[in-house]
């Protein structure tokens, strides 16, 4: 159990790195904290025109939520389910509460993704595709994550009659995450019903 502590500690951890930040100061450009939705996430990273920097950002926190997971599974093989699913959390809130940037952290989009990458590779294929196609439609990328987030504990339950669905806890994780994911969207949520929420690629103004 003190194990399992340690690893949901570490998963903390790994998911405190803020690669919005890291990547935007390495790349030389101003802090997404900022500028745009003052987010540090890829989308707001972005909004400065650079496509690499928010591919990185994207990569970055997204390798977090499937490292915490993988190597908890390398360091306690045979870890409990709900192990897992509380290193998946943890992961998770690191990136929305990150002790490295006081507590002030991102959204959890790309972290999410991660962690459904480790879980289920299929699942993760279904989840973002969700998101793409949201945001091709609709260019809002807070709508797409927020549709994403609902179908991601959705397709996982359909998968039930799958021989990959074994683990109601993880289940039980993704749906928190969700419910975390919309909480932390809420400034998204009021600018969409006000229609004054920023497209994808719709910003004239580009901070630097
Ligand atoms: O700056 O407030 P903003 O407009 O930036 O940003 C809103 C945005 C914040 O998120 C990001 C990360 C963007 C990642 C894009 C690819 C994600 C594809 C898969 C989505 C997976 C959702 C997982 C849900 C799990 C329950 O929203």
């Amino acid at each position: 159990l003190a194990f399992t502590a340690a690893l949901v500690l570490l998963a903390y951890l790994i998911g405190s790195v803020p690669f919005a930040v890291v990547v935007s100061k390495l790349m030389g450009l101003q802090d997404p904290r900022s500028y745009g939705s003052k987010n540090p996430g890829a989308t707001n990273v972005l909004r400065t025109g650079n496509k690499t920097a928010a591919a990185l950002t994207l990569l970055g926190d997204a390798a977090k939520g499937w490292f915490a997971i993988g190597l908890a599974e390398k360091l306690a093989p045979g870890i409990a389910p709900a192990g897992l699913a509380l290193v998946a959390l943890a992961a998770f809130v690191g990136h929305l509460y990150p002790v490295f940037l006081g507590f002030k952290g991102g959204k959890g989009v790309a972290t999410a993704l991660g962690v459904l990458v480790a879980i289920q590779p299929w699942l993760a294929v279904a989840t973002a595709a969700t998101w793409l196609i949201v945001a091709v439609f609709f260019r809002y990328s807070s709508l797409a994550s927020l549709v994403a987030a609902f179908f991601a504990p959705v397709y996982y339950v359909f998968g039930s009659g799958l021989a990959w669905y074994a683990q109601p806890a993880l289940g039980v994780a993704l749906a928190v995450i969700g419910v975390l994911l919309f909480y932390r969207h809420r400034a998204n949520i009021t600018r969409l019903v006000q229609g004054t929420e920023s497209k994808i690629g719709g910003s004239k103004k580009k901070p630097g």
